[in-house]
C-alpha cells in the first residue's frame, strides 16, 4: 500500500472487522504517501454515521458509486491534497459523506444514467470461474413497485421508488463476453427484472436468442432472473406483451430459474410487509412459473415480531398445500429490520426497536409481540444452527457455475429434503407450543438425525464424483 491515489473499499454486510483491519495497515502509511481512503457498498450506503465516526478519515459514498468514483479520481489527480476536500464539494460530486475541518459534508444524492454506464471490469472472473462462483450480470436497477415495508432497496437509490433499465445491446455484449470466458450460468442482481417495459424484456429475451443462434452466446448459457409476481401475472394489451409471453420469450433465450419474492401464506403478514400481491397472486405466479417447467426460488419470510402463534401455523399449511415442503429454498427466515427501511419507523412508533443499530449486519434488534412466537423462533434457530454449516455449504453448492444441470438438480433435491425436515421441526415446534408444551423440552433428535444423515450421504456421493 503507499503508491496509488485512491483506496476503495468496499464495505458488505460483516465486514466491519476487515475494514478495522485494512484502516489500520492504511494508518501505518506515511501521512504524504497515504491515498485517498474511500468506502462504498452496503454499509457505508446505510451506516454512514456510524463508519464516518469511526474512520473520520474516510470519504463515504453512498448508493450508487460509477460517477462518484470516476470523479473523485479526476480531483485527485489534477489538485494538491490540502485542496481535496474542499474541492469535492465544488466539483458537486454526488453521493459523498466525509469530514472537513469539524464539518460534516453531504454532497447531493444522484442516481447514475444507466443507460450510457459501461460494463464493469471483471478482473476477478476466471478465478470466480475456476472456484465455480456466482457470475453476476445486470439488466436494470430498482423496483417499480419499491413499497414492501422491509426493503431496503429504495434508500440506495436516493429514495425513490423506480427502475432503470440497461441498454440492451451492452446486456447482449457482456453475456457474449462472458460466455466466451467460459461462464454459463449468469445471475442477474436486478431486483426487479422486468420491471414496468414488458415490450424492452421481450426483446432483450430475442437479442439473446439471435445471439445464440449466431454462435455469438453459447447454447448451454442458462438465466436466472428475480421477477414480481405482477409482472409474471401481468395481462398483456396492444403493443404490451403479457407477462406469459415474456416469459415463453425468456425461456426461448435460456431462462432457468426466476426468484420471487412470496414473502408469507398469512393475510395479516402479506399486509404488514405492504407486499403487492395477495397470497392467492402469489400462488397463481408460482403455479404458472412451474407449468412452463421453470425452477421457482422462493423469498419467504416466515417470521417477523408481530406475529401470532395462528399466523405461524397458517404459513406452514400455506407451504404444505403450495407443494413447497421439498423447495429448496430456505422458507424460514426472520424479518431483517434494516436501516433506511420504512419499517423501522414503524417499530419505532410501535416500541419494538430493542437496541441500536448492527452497523455489520445493517440490522436493528426487535422485541416479539408474542413470546411464544419468539420461543418458537429461538428453539428452531437454536436446532438449526447445529448443523448450519454443512446446509450453507450445501446451499452454495447448488448455486451458480454448477458443472452440469444435473449435478445441481440431484443438489437442489437433496437439499430440498433437508429443508423439509427443517419445516418438519417447525412444525413439531409450533404444534406443541400451541398445546401450551414447552417447546424448548422436545426430542428433535430423530430430525437431528434425519438431517445429519441426508448431509452424510451427500458429502459421500461428491467425494466419489
Ligand atoms: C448478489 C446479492 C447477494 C449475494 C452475494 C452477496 C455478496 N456478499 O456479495 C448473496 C446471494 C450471497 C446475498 C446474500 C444476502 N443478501 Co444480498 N444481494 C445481492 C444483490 C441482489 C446484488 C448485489 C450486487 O451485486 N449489486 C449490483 C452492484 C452493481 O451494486 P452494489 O454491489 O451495491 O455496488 C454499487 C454501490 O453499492 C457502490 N459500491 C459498492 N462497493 C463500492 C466500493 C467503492 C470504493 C465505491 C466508491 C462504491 C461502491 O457502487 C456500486 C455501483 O453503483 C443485492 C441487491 C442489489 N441489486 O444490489 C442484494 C442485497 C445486497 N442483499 C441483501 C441482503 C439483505 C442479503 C442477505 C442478508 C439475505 C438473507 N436474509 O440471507 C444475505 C447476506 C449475505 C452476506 N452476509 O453478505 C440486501 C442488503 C440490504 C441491507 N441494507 O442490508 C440487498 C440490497 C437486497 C435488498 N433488496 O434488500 N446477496
Ligand atoms: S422487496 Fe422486491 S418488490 Fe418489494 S420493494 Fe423491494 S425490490 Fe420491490
Amino acid at each position: 500500500m503507499g503508491c496509488s491515489d485512491i483506496l476503495g473499499i468496499s464495505t458488505p454486510l460483516g465486514s466491519l472487522h476487515r475494514l478495522q483491519g485494512l484502516v489500520t495497515r492504511w494508518r501505518a502509511i506515511p501521512p504524504d504517501r497515504r491515498p485517498l481512503l474511500v468506502f462504498g457498498g452496503l454499509i457505508a450506503t446505510f451506516a454512514p454515521d456510524a463508519l464516518l465516526k469511526e474512520f473520520p478519515e474516510a470519504v463515504l459514498v453512498i448508493g450508487e458509486g460509477e460517477e462518484a468514483l470516476v470523479r473523485l479520481t479526476e480531483v485527485v489527480g489534477l489538485h494538491p491534497e490540502v485542496l481535496w476536500r474542499q474541492v469535492f464539494a465544488e466539483a458537486s460530486i454526488p453521493n459523498l459523506m466525509y469530514q472537513a475541518g469539524d464539518q460534516v459534508i453531504r454532497t447531493v444524492r444522484r442516481n447514475i444514467n444507466l443507460r450510457d454506464a459501461p460494463p464493469p471490469d471483471r478482473p476477478f472472473l476466471n478465478e470466480l470461474l475456476l472456484r465455480g462462483g456466482i457470475v453476476r450480470a445486470e439488466a436494470s436497477r430498482g423496483c417499480s413497485y419499491g413499497r414492501c415495508s422491509f426493503c431496503a432497496i429504495q434508500h440506495k437509490y436516493c429514495d425513490e421508488a423506480g427502475w432503470r433499465d440497461v441498454k440492451i445491446s451492452r446486456i447482449v455484449q457482456e453475456l457474449g463476453d462472458l460466455s466466451l470466458a467460459g461462464a454459463r450460468h449468469p445471475y442477474f442482481t436486478d431486483e426487479d427484472f422486468i420491471g414496468n417495459d414488458p415490450l424492452r424484456a421481450l426483446a432483450l429475451a430475442r437479442a439473446i436468442e439471435r445471439e445464440k443462434s449466431l454462435g455469438r452466446i453459447s447454447s448451454e448459457l442458462t438465466l436466472y432472473v428475480d421477477m414480481r409476481a405482477a409482472s409474471v401475472l401481468a395481462r398483456g394489451n396492444a403493443g404490451r406483451p403479457s407477462g406469459l409471453a415474456v416469459l415463453k420469450g425468456l425461456q426461448a433465450a435460456g431462462l432457468r430459474e426466476v426468484f420471487v419474492g412470496i414473502e408469507s401464506g398469512a393475510v395479516e403478514q402479506v399486509q404488514r410487509y405492504k407486499k403487492p400481491a395477495t397470497t392467492q397472486r402469489n400462488l397463481q405466479a408460482l403455479h404458472r412459473l412451474r407449468d412452463l417447467g421453470l425452477e421457482v426460488d422462493i423469498g419467504f419470510i416466515f417470521f417477523d415480531p408481530e406475529m401470532t402463534l395462528d399466523e405461524a401455523a397458517t404459513n406452514l399449511d400455506f407451504l404444505r398445500h403450495a407443494g413447497l415442503w421439498n423447495h429448496y429454498a430456505r422458507l424460514t427466515k426472520e424479518v431483517r429490520l434494516e436501516a433506511g427501511t420504512p419499517l423501522v419507523e414503524l417499530y419505532r412508533q410501535k416500541d419494538l426497536i430493542a437496541g441500536p443499530l448492527d452497523v455489520d449486519e445493517l440490522t436493528f434488534p426487535y422485541r416479539w409481540r408474542d413470546t411464544r412466537v419468539e420461543a418458537v423462533h429461538n428453539t428452531f434457530r437454536a436446532w438449526e444452527r447445529l448443523d448450519g454449516g454443512r446446509v450453507y455449504e450445501l446451499q452454495a453448492a447448488s448455486r451458480g457455475e454448477v458443472p452440469s444441470e444435473n449435478l445441481r438438480r440431484r443438489r437442489c433435491e437433496l437439499l430440498g429434503q433437508v429443508r423439509a425436515v427443517e419445516l418438519d421441526v417447525l412444525h413439531s415446534i409450533v404444534d406443541s407450543t400451541q398445546q401450551n408444551k414447552d417447546s424448548a423440552s422436545l426430542d428433535l433428535s430423530p430430525f437431528t438425525q434425519r438431517r445429519s444423515d441426508l448431509l452424510d450421504s451427500w458429502q459421500y456421493s461428491e467425494r466419489s464424483r
